[in-house]
């Protein structure tokens, strides 16, 4: 009999304990990257049917108001209309304009009460930032998109933050295996949960050509018809590429489109016999080679067509940059790699934007406009320095999203060794090469090269849960960073990844949620 109700009180109060706790200690978020500061107030904010949002009347907030609507409804099945005040309301959620230099263009200040959210800003970005992090700091099941149970609250308190570079990138190469439009926006969708702001297309490689070129049509017509390993391949036409470019500038993601030369070119060299030195055409290529091919540097028919591909490309570019590749052309000889390079980046500053070039193009006079992304040469890193160009950092060892995890991985190379994802997390990118200071680098970007992955689950299975580690090192101080303390915000994602279907490395590493 005792026993019994010693059995009964233990279950009571066992089921008592479960029982959802108020969040109140804002310290003890999830958030990646990690706010540069966060107070604690220690009590809690609860979104509730009756929550609005509301934004300052003549601001250009309203759409990214609609956006955290869009990104709130799902999961907690309240409506949440935006609705315009001019003056601050005393409760709800509160977007509005502020002045405050320390933030600059994608900062933002949260400051949380109990009744009322207001988040602070200078630009519309960072507004769009700054909601990236309001979803992390509700519940899980926030990630949803059908409508939970759930006590919707956030711990009071404040949280400053602003990027540590203005570029953090990555890259998606469309030309290896073809990525269709739908998968590029999904992948947009994560990059901008994460704060990047910057989209590398690689449209343009051997084995394919990926973006429509109207005085060039055989570029897409049978540089675009296949892919490695012989399946059908496919391109953007003009107009489904102006969707994406729409598309990332609604996350504020700029793209920046690369058409690779002089060499990484057999899909063109296929396309147009005139571009190739002995006037024939090459065949169509499907293997994963590299630096086999090039275009006919003293022929000034391969200057027109470039001239054409950057006009054509310069005009559905709203962005500043345009990359030209340049890396890996092993069988163009040095004397005509460099004025090569020298004329083209002429015809880019022609056509009103910056040239971006794989870190070899700094053997040739760059403009100091210009900019190189060092991927594994130090001395061409030294190089761009002493040149005093600006660099974006994509260490293959460290920040190539194409290598494997370890050797067991089903996906990926390694010729640049294995990236756990402790590796691609650990490291500062001005500790990296002695030439290269803080001054020096523009930001970091994280490629994915795809001559391993075919579809949207391989795409996910290299990106995450690295891709994460790659905005944290992106947007936060490096100072008191550190693995051990990131692993166990890192698993909280793991449960966002499973919500949303991402098919992604369970690393042993991180101590992932049940
Ligand atoms: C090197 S990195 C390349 C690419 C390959 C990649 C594979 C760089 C500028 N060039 O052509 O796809 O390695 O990891």
């Amino acid at each position: 009999m005792n026993k019994n109700v010693l059995l009964l009180l233990a279950i009571i109060s066992g089921l008592l304990s479960c029982a959802p706790e108020e969040p109140t200690d804002l310290t003890q978020n999830n958030v990646i990257p990690k706010p540069v500061s966060v107070t604690a107030t220690g009590k809690a904010f609860r979104l509730s049917e009756q929550t609005k949002i509301y934004v300052q009347a003549g601001s250009n907030l309203e759409a990214t108001a609609q956006y955290l609507q869009d990104k709130l409804t799902p999961a907690t099945g309240f409506q949440l209309t935006v609705e315009a005040v001019s003056e601050a309301p005393s409760e709800g959620i509160f977007l509005t304009t502020t002045n405050d230099s320390e933030l600059g263009n994608e900062g933002y200040a949260l400051q949380i009460d109990k009744k009322l959210l207001t988040l602070q800003v200078n630009k519309a970005e960072g507004a769009f930032r700054g909601i990236q992090t309001i979803r992390q700091l509700l519940p899980l099941s926030i990630a949803s998109s059908s409508v939970q149970q759930a006590d919707w609250m956030i711990p009071t308190g404040t949280i400053h933050d602003f990027p540590e570079y203005e570029f953090r990138g990555t890259m998606l190469d469309v030309a290896r295996h073809f990525l269709g439009a739908e998968d590029v926006k999904h992948f947009m969708d994560l990059m901008a949960y994460y704060k990047f702001n910057v989209l590398h297309l690689h449209l343009t490689d051997d084995q394919g050509w990926r973006i429509e070129i109207k005085s060039w049509p055989k570029l897409t017509e049978i540089g675009g018809s296949t892919e490695v390993g012989g399946g059908e391949g496919g391109f953007f036409t003009q107009e489904q590429y102006t969707d994406l470019v729409n598309y990332a500038a609604e996350r504020f993601i700029t793209i920046i489109p690369e058409i690779d030369m002089p060499g990484h070119t057999n899909a063109a060299l296929a396309s147009y016999a005139e571009l190739n030195c002995d006037g024939k055409a090459t065949e169509l290529y499907t293997g994963t080679e590299v630096g086999f091919s090039t275009l006919c540097t003293d022929k000034e028919i391969t200057y027109a067509f470039i001239d054409d591909v950057i006009g054509e490309l310069a005009s559905l570019t709203p962005g500043p940059y345009i990359h030209i590749g340049g890396d890996e052309s092993h069988v163009t000889k040095k004397e005509d790699y460099i004025p090569f390079i020298e004329r083209v980046q002429d015809l880019v500053y022609a056509h009103g934007k910056t040239m971006i070039g794989w870190d070899e193009v700094t053997l040739a006079k760059l403009d100091k406009r210009s900019i190189a992304q060092y991927w594994s040469s130090a001395e061409n890193a030294k190089n761009a320095v002493q040149q005093g160009v600006k660099v974006i950092m994509s260490p293959a060892k460290k920040a190539y999203l194409d290598m494997q995890y370890d050797s067991l991985s089903p996906l990926g190379l390694h010729w640049a060794g294995y990236v756990e994802v402790d590796t691609g997390y650990d490291w500062d990118p001005v500790k990296l090469e002695k030439e290269i200071g803080r001054d020096n680098i523009l930001g970091i970007e994280a490629p994915l090269w795809t001559e391993t992955v075919t579809n949207r689950a391989d795409m996910e299975y290299l990106v995450f849960p690295r891709l994460a580690g790659y905005a944290e090192i992106g947007w936060s101080p490096t100072e008191g960073k550190s693995w051990d303390e990131y692993k166990v915000r890192l698993a909280a994602h793991g449960n966002q990844y499973d919500t949303w279907g991402i098919n992604y490395y369970r690393s042993k590493l991180v101590p992932w949620n049940k």
